[in-house]
């Protein structure tokens, strides 16, 4: 039975993790399956944005799976965090934009993957968090990493030995959240920010998101020689001369036929 739903529609790719009587925690047949759906998805050329959510009302991912973890060897352990960091950075570093949809809990390897997309917003009643101590564990899908660089040392530092969690206005107010909403309204509130997206350049788009994760990890002087790169390799393609005359004629931009 398939643990991941997946719906294209104009452009817009629609993943939802289906395993809601366990509030869709990710054993590891779901990390496989997901993996497997960000590749294709990612590879997929009607694609321009992708959304990720959790189905029921009450969870976006309450975590990696306690139960199977309590079965895990020290091997198995490593394997698994393995792939659940290959997961997290095939999600990063898509060039289509990723956003999360956080309908509910987002608990440990559930906030890993949320803090792996480009954009999360949450509905009133999710919640966030890396309780992985309290379990004797750490987070190991990169919260140890992503976290501080989202909301800064100290408040990761916070968050993470103290394994509290907080709810969407907390998210919103330390900028792990982009925005909140009305729990009925997240998906049309998000499917309609993926269609702003969608009617800019893709490669725009693309180098921009490249810009900043390859930045994020450069000095200074190294992250502007990768934009200034990325900046003109924009001028080998039809689409920056599509955005440009589309302005000088007084158009909208058509990019994507
Ligand atoms: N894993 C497995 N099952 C889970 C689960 C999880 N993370 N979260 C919830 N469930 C299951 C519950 O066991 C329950 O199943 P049944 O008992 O009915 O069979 C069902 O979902 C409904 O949950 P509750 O009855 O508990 O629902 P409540 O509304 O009362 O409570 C809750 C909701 C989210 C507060 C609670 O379920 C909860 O505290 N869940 C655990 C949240 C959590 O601690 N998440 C972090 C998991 S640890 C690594 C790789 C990865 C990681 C670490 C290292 N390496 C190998 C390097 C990551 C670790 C984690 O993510």
């Amino acid at each position: 039975m398939s643990l991941i739903k997946i719906n294209n529609e104009n452009g817009i790719s629609e993943i939802t993790i289906d395993r809601p009587e366990a509030l869709n925690a990710m054993n590891p047949e779901v990390v496989a399956e997901f993996t497997s759906v960000i590749q294709d998805t990612v590879e997929n050329k009607e694609t321009g944005v992708i959304i990720i959510t959790g189905a029921g009302d009450k969870a976006f991912i309450a975590g990696a799976d306690i139960k199977s973890m309590q079965k895990m060897s020290a091997e198995e352990a490593l394997a698994y965090g393995k792939a659940g960091q290959k997961l997290t950075m095939l999600i990063e570093s898509s060039p289509k934009p990723v956003i999360a949809a956080v309908n509910g809990f987002a608990l440990g390897g559930g906030c890993e993957i949320a803090m792996a997309c480009h954009i999360r917003i949450a509905s009133e009643n999710a919640s966030f968090g890396q309780p992985e101590v309290k379990l004797g564990l750490l987070p190991g899908w990169g919260g140890t990493q992503r976290l501080p660089k989202i909301i800064g040392v100290g408040r990761a530092n916070e968050l993470i030995t103290t394994g509290k969690i907080i709810n969407a206005e907390e998210a919103l107010r330390i900028g792990l959240a982009n925005g909140v909403c009305p729990h009925d309204e997240l998906l049309s509130n998000v499917r309609k920010m993926a269609s702003t997206i969608l009617r800019n350049g893709p490669r725009a788009i693309a180098s921009s998101l490249h810009c900043i994760q390859e930045g994020l990890a450069a000095p200074i002087k190294e992250g502007l020689e990768i934009e200034v790169q990325e900046f003109s390799k924009l001028f080998h393609h039809d689409e920056r001369m599509e955005g440009l005359t589309a302005f000088i004629e007084k158009r909208q931009a058509n990019f994507r036929d």
